[in-house]
């Protein structure tokens, strides 16, 4: 198993720092010792700096924690932020690191606390010493740190949104009718995530219909109920509202709804289409309600609280994915650190009615079942599956699955011998859990794994299929092996004990140079193509592969000096009608 070997090429560096930057690693092809105990691919997804400046949190020092300077306080905040953040939290009380909270951290000492930051931890700590990725000095800095109380950054309420929200293009101002001669049901909104920009290609053409600057390491794209706007998300928690029907599309509204986050989506329930956006914050832990055609923060409402299992308080309860529920006026916000899915009914925002559904840790990505009622979502950490039937409000169900499960929204099915299924891949193994969705139908099967599927290795970020399609496809895109990570697996849905073929997806683009990852299959509106990322370093080429669906041959490829490290791809219909 890869997680397994102590020695792993590539990405060992200084992954923990970024994902761009570990793309820039590997290619340097570099013999590191691998951190113990954890994946080399779950390092790779969750080591993303957090975009907090450092001097947005002040200065914090404790009387009891040993003595630190200015400077070095500075210094251990930005290699905090940077590199322990995304595992540990801002506010150190443990995410999928463990806490480091001057109760824990001040009786283990600073020696203590060197040995374990310089060699690491078979529960997952890297070994930041001894791989050479922070120096003695820096090592001596941050076991000091640790037990001084975390500095704290800022909150972000009312005040502080409306200070960054801007209406470029007021309601009256924009076309009343589309403008363009776009076919927009098929266009795709492409993150390209360096440069902080969505490229607009048309799914007919193949052409770029416009690049447009959204937030910084933008982050994913979705659309109004109608389909006419996309809203985009960037780490920096900037939201930017783009109207499809000018002429050429553009920016109309802006606004940042706190320091870090990752999610966003729009009301869907018949009658409240395009009436209201819905984003979640990482910093602070909150989401907020936005009028849907201007970005007008209307209602924020704080994530903290307590956790599912061990209900204790937890000050940094993240918000991951947010999807719009069809059959009810509901939002459904899925709270990382407490395990809690909430369903937010934004019918009356002055006396906000929230069911708030026990599930487990940590909450991460999920989508629909193929009938819109049950949403199933990542627990990630705890190896399983939360199933909500959001027409009850209740958990209809926790399915033990693989190691760390990421389905993206995951992939609906008809399995031949099992009915109506829905499929994750894994991060941390090379599963694929297919999971019964039809308790009426299929009772016997329903919240079940019916079948387990082995996918090239871990390290699998994303898997996809269409209602018209045959195939069911999955990336690899973290795995640790460049050749597994640069091509996806497809399975005929009809056959699939055969086991997968593999398409050498970024062979095909043509790009010799670079790490060259290939990431999440996006359907076109026919369900005829596949479209997948190969995702480069920031200063290499990267590229949009095209495949035909019905023979699974090489349909195009997409080069364009302005596809800077595109990753998540959003077709406007089937995200429109979460068709996947
Ligand atoms: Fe994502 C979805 C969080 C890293 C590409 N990612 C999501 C969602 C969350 C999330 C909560 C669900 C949003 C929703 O549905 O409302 N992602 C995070 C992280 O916290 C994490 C692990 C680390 C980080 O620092 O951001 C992370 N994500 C990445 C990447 O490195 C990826 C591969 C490349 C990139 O562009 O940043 C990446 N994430 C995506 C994509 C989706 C996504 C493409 C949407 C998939 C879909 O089909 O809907």
């Amino acid at each position: 198993m890869m997680r397994e070997m102590h020695r792993v090429r590539a990405t060992a560096v200084a992954v923990l720092a970024a994902l761009p930057l570990a793309i820039g690693v590997a290619q340097a092809q570099q013999e590191k010792p691998v951190h113990p105990g954890t994946s080399p691919e779950d390092i790779l997804f969750k080591g993303a700096p957090v975009p907090i400046k450092p001097g947005e949190a002040p200065e914090t020092i404790g009387p009891k924690a040993p003595p630190m300077t200015a400077d070095e306080f500075e210094v251990a905040k930005k290699i905090y932020f940077e590199r322990c953040a995304g595992c540990h939290g801002v506010l150190r009380k443990g995410a999928t690191g463990k806490p480091l909270t001057p109760d824990i951290t001040i009786p283990r000492g600073t020696d203590y606390l060197k040995v374990f930051i310089n060699y690491g931890s078979p529960a997952g700590m890297p070994n930041w010493g001894s791989s050479g990725q922070l120096t003695d000095q820096q090592v001596d800095i941050m076991a000091r740190f640790l037990q001084q109380p975390p500095p704290v950054p800022p909150e972000f309420g009312m005040a502080e949104m409306k200070g960054t929200w801007k209406v470029i293009v007021p309601v009256d101002q924009r076309p009343k009718k589309k403008m363009n001669k776009i076919n927009l049901d098929n266009l795709f909104a492409v993150t390209l995530r360096d440069s902080g920009q969505v490229a607009l290609i048309d799914g007919d053409t193949k052409e770029i219909v416009s690049v447009i600057d959204t937030g910084y390491a933008v982050h994913i794209s979705r659309t109004s109920s109608s389909g006419r706007y996309l809203y985009v998300i960037g780490r920096d928690a900037q939201v930017n509202l783009i109207d499809l029907w000018m002429e050429k599309p553009d920016n109309v509204a802006v606004i940042k709804i706190g320091l870090e986050a990752r999610s966003v989506d729009t009301s869907k329930f018949k009658g409240w289409e395009d009436r209201y956006a819905i984003a979640g914050a990482y910093w602070p832990p909150q989401y907020v309600i936005m009028k849907g055609e201007t970005l007008e923060p209307l209602k924020i409402v704080s994530t903290r609280g307590m956790t599912v299992d061990t209900q204790e308080y937890h000050p940094e309860p993240r918000v991951a994915s947010i999807v719009s529920s069809h059959l009810k006026p509901e939002f459904v916000v899925n709270v990382k650190e407490t395990g809690k899915i909430l369903l937010v009914n934004y019918k009356d925002l002055d006396n906000l009615e929230v069911t708030t559904i026990n599930a487990a840790r940590f909450l991460h990505d999920g989508g629909w079942d193929s009938t819109k009622r049950y949403f199933l979502v990542a627990a990630n950490n705890s190896n399983k599956i939360a199933v909500v039937d959001t027409k009850e409000g209740k958990l209809a169900a926790l399915v033990d699955v693989g190691k760390i499960p990421h389905p993206g929204r995951g992939a609906n099915f008809v399995d031949p011998k099992f009915g109506p299924v829905w499929a994750t891949g894994d991060l941390g193994d090379d599963e694929v859990a297919v999971i019964g969705t039809d308790p009426k139908g299929h009772k016997a099967n329903a919240w079940k794994v019916v079948r387990t599927l082995k996918s090239q290795g871990g390290g699998s970020l994303f898997i996809k299929t269409h209602p018209k399609s045959r195939n069911l496809y999955i990336d690899n895109a973290l795995n640790p092996d460049p050749k597994i990570s640069a091509s996806v697996a497809v399975y005929d849905i009809k056959n699939l004990d055969k086991g997968p073929q593999i398409l050498p997806i970024a062979e095909w683009s043509g790009i010799k140079d670079g790490p060259r990852r290939v990431v999440q299959p996006e359907y076109n509106k026919a369900g005829d193509e596949v479209w997948f990322s190969v995702w480069n370093g920031k200063e290499q080429e990267s590229a949009i592969v095209i495949v035909d669906d019905k023979t699974l041959k090489l349909k195009q490829v997409i080069k364009d000096k302005r596809l800077i490290t595109p990753t998540g791809k959003f077709n406007v219909y089937n995200t429109q009608h979460d068709i996947y």
